[in-house]
């Protein structure tokens, strides 16, 4: 359990975590030295694989390319059970709390099982909310589920408190990846209030000041997808 005991006493000496998230379709597999003396630069302290849509092989290229590179955690961040690369180092177990589609909600979980009890991958639970960001976002589109009202604070509150009292290990406010507007500030800090399980918040972050003002409002880590996938030198402007 490294990882998440990491991440708790992380939270409870208030340093902030950053993943970066690399997701295998869009990273430029011939050109993984330069991305891998990026991230080795940079502040990220977790690396997040995964995607809407990736096939297992190309998990697994880019998790084992990775895991050799880098001494940071590789944490798995899939979008169903056929991305599961077994050469990663846990997993974010992703319950989809803000939609209704049982398929995300336990279904594909299910389908995880067996592939899960032949790895090593330490497993994370983590109540996965999707925050309305503007336009639709793969997430809504794939998971075929709404996303929750961004202007209703104390709904978004009860579902992460949920998903707390279920179990779940983290609680993950999810704007989608490339959102047009990133989680509202205020619910980051109404949220984080209301839970004491840790508190990732991604989507639509595309500066150091979005991040710190993420980290200042309580998350406990951000993600960063496409700022960086964007931009290589995202880390070193300022
Ligand atoms: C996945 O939300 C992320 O949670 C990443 O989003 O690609 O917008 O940084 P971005």
């Amino acid at each position: 359990k490294k990882i998440y005991h990491e991440i708790l006493s992380a939270k409870a000496e208030n340093r902030k975590l950053l993943a970066v998230l690399l997701d295998p379709d869009k990273v430029d597999m011939d050109n993984l030295s330069v991305l891998i003396e990026k991230i080795r630069t940079s502040p990220a302290t977790h690396i997040f694989v995964g995607g809407s849509i990736v096939e297992t092989n190309k998990m697994d290229e880019l998790v084992h390319f990775l895991k050799n590179g880098l001494s940071l955690p590789i944490v798995l961040f899939p979008g169903n059970p056929s991305q599961i690369s077994t050469f990663a180092d846990g997993i974010l177990f992703l319950s989809l709390l803000s939609g209704r589609n049982p398929d995300y909600l336990i279904e594909h979980h299910v389908n995880a099982v067996s592939v899960l009890n032949k790895s090593t991958l330490e497993i994370i639970s983590t109540g996965y909310i999707l925050i309305e960001s503007g336009s639709q976002t793969a997430v809504e589109r794939i998971s075929k589920t709404k996303p929750l009202d961004r202007n209703n604070v104390e709904y978004v509150c009860q579902t992460a408190k949920a998903g707390e009292y279920l179990g779940n290990k983290l609680i993950y406010l999810e704007a989608g990846s490339g959102a047009k507007l990133a989680v509202p500030i205020e619910m980051i800090k109404v949220v984080s209030k209301e839970i004491s399980v840790p508190l990732i918040v991604g989507g639509g972050i595309r500066s150091q000041q979005a991040i710190q003002a993420a980290f200042e409002a309580g998350a406990d880590l951000v993600v960063i997808g496409t700022a960086f996938e964007n931009d290589l030198n995202f880390f070193t402007h300022d």
